[in-house]
């Protein structure tokens, strides 16, 4: 019976046409576009079994993000608008790379493994990016989809972040917003301009931003965003879809360059952002009077947002557990300011957005961001309920009000499902507003240490090991001594290494107290690999 159920799906045109091995990473499927169109229109067959599986929309998202043109990847979103579960990206491996006369045998055993009910109705959502790949991409998931009947509600071009929302808001019947991009930009806006009220500007805030849009998918979106902010964010657009897509320029660019991307304007001391190819990350950065280039990354966009939701909290007399998690990526001077100037307990985890994301549910109101500029605030159900409920309470004081009744309405400024560079961005300007501050005050809060990122090619870059959050190095087995040692001869010194789980190659990561210094420490790092 299940052989027969799977008996349409054979179809030459979606033939494996290479034999590369291909994985699902931490960040889905990700090569050159060329080799995927068997693994889309597998993945559409899979996105319909796990939606049967799960009984709820999934999401199935084409975009290769901060990568350039010739690449492109795929994940699939589970129905909470997280990101696909563990044991289903091993599935996924397995079944875009077995051959083409056994894949009728692998969907079988799949359903039959994972007990699924392939009577009952299945729904993917799908969207993709502006890559000129990715129609045909699409086309190839959605034959996938419709061989296996599953319903299909087609996006077109949206964000990562904006697919995420729309699976969330679906499976939820519209309690965490409306399902549709109108919806997502609605529920965003509305909120935003609500908490900022009538004034545009504030102290030393101005409503002026210039914003890289990568030539990505975001740049559609902003353009989208600008109508529904009109009145209180004035954002001019660069890199806007007209130029080549990430080549010099959005989120990943300007993190790892440490360099204004190309098209913005050299102005001094103006507030600029970058966000990545299919609008997840998201970094601030402006260049002073000796045009000296200055980076907010994610690191500072955490800090800023923790040191907020601490301040509300004690302002309003609400007690629950913040924290705040990052991976061992986060400059030293971010982690000491978290602990000893806000007092907010903060964890280290692995790199990649899904250990981020599990370590925050553990704290009643989580943020978590990478220093790339990945990451959100996630709220436990019960935590929503006690801020909502303290909004009610006649007794409060004026400024105990105020305070709760911005955390309650922050929350829906913020997309919880995944880090989301437009969502986290509104998030940035509504606090960078309510304290009148500029881009220079928030950058005073504490200093950077300076920092040194290097590639290392190697073999077999699997030899090298890590534990405690990638902070110590296992194997082989005496390089964290040799590390140790080399480390020890700066002041406030720190490395690690780790393998790259995108490419092929080891990296180091290098950071001390001295400018001067930092270079030569990241290259004796690199140079104990050899
Ligand atoms: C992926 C991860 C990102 C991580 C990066 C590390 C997701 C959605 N993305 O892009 O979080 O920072 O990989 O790359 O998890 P690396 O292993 O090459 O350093
Ligand atoms: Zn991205």
């Amino acid at each position: 019976m299940e052989s027969n159920y799977f008996q349409n799906i054979v179809n030459v045109e979606y033939n494996r046409k290479n034999d590369k091995y291909i994985e699902y990473g931490t960040a889905g499927f990700r090569t050159k576009s060329d080799i995927l169109e068997h693994v889309l229109y597998r993945m559409g067959l899979l996105a319909v079994l796990r939606s049967k599986a799960k009984r709820a929309a999934i999401g199935l998202m084409i975009t290769a993000s901060h990568n350039l043109e010739p690449d492109n990847g795929i994940k699939l979103v589970d129905p909470a608008g997280e990101m696909l579960e563990a044991s289903w990206e091993t599935i996924a491996t397995i079944l875009a790379n077995v051959q083409d006369n056994d894949l009728i045998s692998m969907l079988t055993h799949i359903s039959t493994k994972e007990n699924i009910d392939l009577s009952a109705p299945a729904m993917v959502i799908t969207g993709r990016d502006t890559r000129k790949s990715s129609p045909v991409l699409l086309n190839a998931a959605l034959a996938g989809i419709r061989a296996l009947n599953g319903n299909i509600t087609d996006l077109g071009l949206v964000t990562t972040p904006q697919l995420h929302y729309v699976v969330v808001c679906t499976n939820t019947s519209g309690a965490y917003g409306d399902p549709t991009l109108q919806g997502y930009y609605s529920k965003l806006a509305t909120v935003f301009k609500s908490i900022r009220g009538t004034e545009k500007n504030n102290k030393k805030y101005t409503s002026v931003l210039q914003l890289d849009a990568a030539n990505g998918v975001g740049a559609i979106a902003v353009k989208e965003f600008q109508r529904y902010l009109k009145g209180a964010l004035d954002i001019n657009l660069f890199n806007d879809g007209s130029g080549d897509l990430n080549h010099m320029c959005g989120a990943d660019y300007v993190k790892v360059q440490q360099t204004m991307p190309l098209n913005i304007p050299s102005e001094t001391n103006v507030r600029c952002v970058s966000i990545d190819g299919d609008a997840d990350r998201v970094v601030y950065f402006y260049v002073d009077e000796d045009n000296k280039f200055h980076l907010l990354d994610g690191d500072r966009i955490a800090t800023l947002v923790a040191a907020y939701f601490k301040e509300l909290l004690t302002t309003s007399g609400i007690s629950l557990q913040l924290g705040l998690v990052q991976t061992a990526y986060a400059n030293g001077g971010s982690t000491d300011y978290i602990s000893n100037v806000l007092e907010v307990p903060v964890a280290c985890v692995p790199t990649g957005v899904k250990h981020l994301h599990k370590k925050a549910l553990e704290f009643d109101i989580g943020v978590y961001f990478e220093a790339n500029g990945h990451g959100t605030v996630i709220f436990k159900d019960t935590a929503k309920e006690i801020i909502k409920n303290h909004a009610k309470n006649e007794n409060l004081s004026e400024a105990q009000k105020a305070a709760t009744t911005k955390l309650r309405d922050v929350i829906d400024l913020i997309n919880e499902t995944v880090g989301d560079a437009l969502s986290d961005m509104l998030l940035v300007e509504t606090i960078l507003h309510a304290k009148g501050w500029d881009i220079i005050e928030w950058e005073k809060s504490y200093n950077d240490l300076p920092n040194k990122q290097l590639k290392v090619s190697v073999k077999d870059r699997n030899i090298i090991t890590t534990k405690n959050a990638e902070r110590y190095c296992l194997t082989p087995v005496g390089l964290q001594e040799e590390i140790d040692k080399t480390v020890s001869k700066y002041s406030r010194g720190r490395s690690f290494v780790r393998p790259s789980g995108t490419e092929d190659i080891v990296r180091v990561y290098a950071e001390c107290e001295n400018s001067s210094d930092v270079c030569k420490l990241a290259t004796e790092v690199a140079s104990l690999m050899y």
